[in-house]
């Protein structure tokens, strides 16, 4: 087996986005719970459509490998079983690459993995087109980074194999803040656009942008009593320039809903909540959408 050998785990969109893009320079199996056809189909945002063959892998039983990095890119939610099921047969040593949203696998994994942790945050959107394809929707940046500033050299390596596979990806030593930043946007828009199933630039009109001020004002003294630094333009213009940015977009949450998956709302509102309760911060907006899709879940 091919030493540069990337194993992604988690064949929703992300995960067929970056298998998509990393098989023209590397060899890369494409993991998940049930058969795929090897044949998938990548339409760029310039409206190119690429086919390419994967090497495709039940999760449960994968050939023997030792791949160089390991990319999981399932849910949040889905995060843990698929690192039980893909560590059971490969090498504990193996770099893990961590794709998720929101900040609660990323601590977790970290502590449970022997090897080497990297985290990534993304803002490439993309969806699926049925089992056979995904649609690169926009193109976006990817930081890579490890939480307790250990893995530098692998964090270069890994975004310049990303780079040139033709994502653009920066090694950056402040992973954790752009993904509690990540966590700041997702928690202010996912939830909105799942409930009243909008496209994300429906938050800047009435009714939507009260709320979506309400919950940055609440947002913002949890992350800064967390600690985290402020982002220089502050945390109003991170949020709107979002939404300014991904106008056209369903997020991630109402594609969710749509397909009628399980929310990312543990891994979003959770940590924030959690937080809030900590340091005694009055969180009712946050709370109530997270009520909200607690109760959705459930019917
Ligand atoms: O990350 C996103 C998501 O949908 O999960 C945003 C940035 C909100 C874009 O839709």
């Amino acid at each position: 087996m091919h030493s540069e050998t990337h194993l992604v785990a988690g064949p929703g969109a992300l995960g067929r986005l970056i298998a998509l893009h990393l098989a023209d320079t590397v060899p890369v199996v494409l993991a998940g719970r049930r058969p795929l056809p090897a044949e998938q189909t990548l339409t760029t945002p310039e409206g190119e459509r690429r086919t390419r063959r994967l090497d495709t892998a039940d999760v449960h039983a994968l050939p023997a490998l030792s791949p160089s990095f390991v990319h999981l890119t399932t849910k949040a939610y889905a995060a843990e079983t698929a690192y039980a099921s893909v560590f059971e047969r490969l090498p504990p040593t193996t770099p893990l690459v961590l794709w998720q949203n929101g900040y609660q696998v990323q601590p977790q994994l970290d502590q449970r993995h022997p090897g080497p942790v990297l985290c990534a945050s993304t803002t490439e959107g993309a969806w699926l087109e049925g089992d056979g394809g995904v649609v690169h929707a926009g193109h976006g940046i990817t930081y890579v980074g490890d939480l307790g500033h250990r893995h530098a050299a692998l964090g270069q390596r890994l975004a310049t194999v990303l780079g040139r596979a033709g994502l653009d990806a920066r090694a950056v030593d402040d992973i954790a803040l752009r993904l509690w930043y990540k966590l700041a946007v997702n928690a202010a828009v996912n939830p909105l656009t799942a409930r009243f199933r909008i496209r994300n630039g429906q938050l800047r009109d009435r009714p939507f942008r009260p709320v979506v001020e309400r919950l940055i004002d609440e947002i913002a003294p949890i992350l800064v009593a967390e600690g985290i630094e402020p982002p220089e333009a502050g945390w109003h213009a991170l949020v709107w320039r979002v939404v300014e940015g991904t106008a056209h977009n369903r997020s991630s949450m109402l594609q969710d809903v749509l397909a009628g998956r399980p929310l990312e709302r543990e891994a979003i509102l959770q940590p924030l909540l959690t937080a809030a309760k900590r340091h005694d911060l009055a969180a009712p907006t946050l709370a109530e959408l997270d009520g909200y899709l607690a109760r959705a879940a459930s019917r």
